[in-house]
């Protein structure tokens, strides 16, 4: 399908505006010789823009798509494209000095005159100073050209969430298909997607990945820059620990919790009782793990922060109060802060209109 312009962007307000709200395809936008410097829009799709001589210096462009965009005269100086799509872009006289091009796929593109000193190559190398290359390596097939990977979600699933967050981490292009989980999950499409008719499910290409530790897992191996998983052996134990505790221990109890919020069915008050002392004690040994570090895995963002923290958030929501554990209150609200964490936040009305489905599904 060829798609019309994009008329509704008239200035880079607008985009940015829109973007905020949480738009990502933008392409055909003519915004020649915008001042976008500094924005945030990675995974944007801006394939086909016209954003000649553009002001695009240091603007977070992870994973954005700007296949067949006039680029041409365009100021990248400093920005950040890991993993972003260049195919046949034109790039011609384009500062990309300083800009981080790590994983990014420039086959096919224009860069005539363009000036790559200092500049990060997609296979990581560092572009000395002027003179700049006739050539710009690329990767090759077995090193996977990056693919744009497909995410099935729902925005109140957790599990779903895990995934979308690590893709932002990641930087890496991607797009969403949105499940309502009003039964479309039983159609036969989905169904031959995955089995068990559960969003998340990511496509990257052919190839299809069900269950989201496997999808947290198989981006891990798929890209591993940054690095959400330690190397070292006991943060990587911390790491995989935390993950397990939270979907074999914490999980649970936390659906009769929900159950119970919601008024859904009566929930036998003993039960309820043991639920919130299992989920203290779950709390105590989060607290634990975390000691006097920033996350789970040390001092950066891994895997087991996104998995315990897309659902430890819930908590006070359900009567329980995180007061009691200094470390992983602080912690929470760390994440919170996260660019990830803030786009991928559900709104009230989403949680609301949920609701309704919830109960169908929780009581199957
Ligand atoms: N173990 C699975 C659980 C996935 C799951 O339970 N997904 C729920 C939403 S949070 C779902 O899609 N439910 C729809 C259904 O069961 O039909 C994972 O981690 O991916």
């Amino acid at each position: 399908m060829i798609n019309p312009p994009e008329e509704g962007i008239r200035s880079p307000q607008e985009l940015l505006r829109r973007y905020a709200a949480g738009e990502r395809e933008f392409e055909q936008v003519r915004l020649s010789e915008a001042d976008l410097h500094n924005a945030i829009l990675h995974g944007i799709d801006l394939s086909e823009a016209i954003l000649n001589d553009a002001n695009l210096s240091r603007a977070d462009l992870r994973g954005a798509d700007f296949s067949w965009a006039d680029l041409s005269g365009a100021n990248l100086c400093g920005a950040d494209l890991r993993g972003a799509i260049f195919t046949r872009a034109d790039l011609t006289d384009a500062n990309l000095t300083h800009a981080n091009l790590l994983k990014a796929d420039l086959s096919l593109a224009n860069l005539e005159n363009a000036d790559l000193s200092e500049a990060i190559l997609p296979d990581g190398t560092l572009q000395g100073a002027s003179p700049q290359p006739e050539t710009i390596p690329t990767p090759t097939a077995h090193e996977s050209a990056p693919t744009k990977f497909k995410l099935y979600y729902h925005p109140i699933s957790a599990n779903a969430r895990r995934v979308w967050i690590a893709l932002f981490e990641k930087g890496v292009s991607f797009e969403l298909s949105r499940l309502e989980l009003n039964g479309d999950q039983l159609q036969p499409e989905f169904v031959a997607l995955n089995p068990f008719h559960h969003v998340p499910v990511l496509e990257d290409g052919d190839f299809v990945v069900v269950e989201s530790l496997a999808i947290l897992d198989y981006l891990e191996a798929k890209v591993p820059e940054p690095p959400l998983m330690p190397m070292e052996p006991k943060a990587l134990a911390i790491a995989r620990m935390v993950e397990c505790v939270t979907t074999n221990e914490l999980l649970p109890k936390m659906n009769l919790l929900i159950r119970h919020g919601m008024g859904f069915s009566t929930v036998d008050e003993t039960a309820l009782e043991k639920a919130h002392k299992e989920i203290h004690t779950v709390l105590d040994f989060f607290e634990e793990k975390l000691g006097d570090a920033p996350y789970f895995g040390g001092k950066t963002l891994s895997l087991a922060d996104i998995v315990s923290g897309t659902l430890v958030l819930w908590l006070p929501q359900f009567g329980v109060s995180l007061e009691a554990h200094p470390r992983v209150n602080a912690w929470n609200d760390r994440l919170s802060q996260r660019d990830s964490w803030q786009q991928t936040q559900p709104t009230p009305a989403e949680v609301e209109a949920f609701k309704s489905k919830m109960q169908a599904l929780m009581e199957q």
